[in-house]
């Protein structure tokens, strides 16, 4: 039987990845209807993953003999201010995940759950190379500059081609 305390840290996680999810959602649509395709794609595809994450914890936690459990969701921002705005949050947001991910894997040591804390080394190593691909992306945005210039829409057109690479690497698709 799971630890209770370990259990209920991941759960929190389990929302998380699922708000996660939600989060890119959004963004994606806004993406979508404000004339960025190839970001569209690209967020598609990372929400998607997120509810891939969701899942490993899911049945993480059920082949423990805990309980995965489905929290109340808040609704995420439907509206950004531009592309850069976008993944100024993404990358906060994934500071952020990072950064419980950490506490989770604190709380398992602290409570001597070394299967789980082994069980998070994936997503310490999922979070670093997630990290660095936003922080790349966040950083081509930063020298093209706010606007829809020319810039924009090649860094639109090589989001779509990582959207592309990643639908054949795990055979999904984003649409
Ligand atoms: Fe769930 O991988 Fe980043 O957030």
């Amino acid at each position: 039987m799971i630890n209770k305390r370990v259990e209920a840290a991941v759960n929190e996680q389990i929302k998380r990845e699922e708000h996660s999810s939600r989060l890119y959602l959004a963004m994606a649509s806004w993406c979508e209807v404000s004339g960025f395709p190839g970001a569209a794609a690209f967020l598609y595809a990372q929400a998607d993953e997120e509810r891939m994450h969701m899942l490993k914890f899911v049945h993480y936690l059920n082949d423990r003999n805990g309980h995965a459990l489905m929290a109340a969701l808040d609704m995420p921002a439907p509206e950004y201010k531009s592309l850069h705005d976008v993944f100024e949050q993404v990358m906060k947001h994934e500071e952020y995940i990072t950064a419980s991910i950490n506490e989770l894997y604190g709380i398992s040591f602290e409570e001597k759950d070394f299967t789980t804390a082994n069980f998070l080394q994936w997503f310490i190593n999922e979070q670093i190379e997630e990290e660095s691909t936003m922080r790349g992306i966040l950083d081509k945005l930063n020298l093209a500059g706010e606007g829809k210039s020319g810039g924009l829409f090649h860094i639109d057109k090589d989001l779509a081609g990582m959207a592309a690479a990643r639908a054949t690497t795990t055979g999904t698709t984003a649409e």
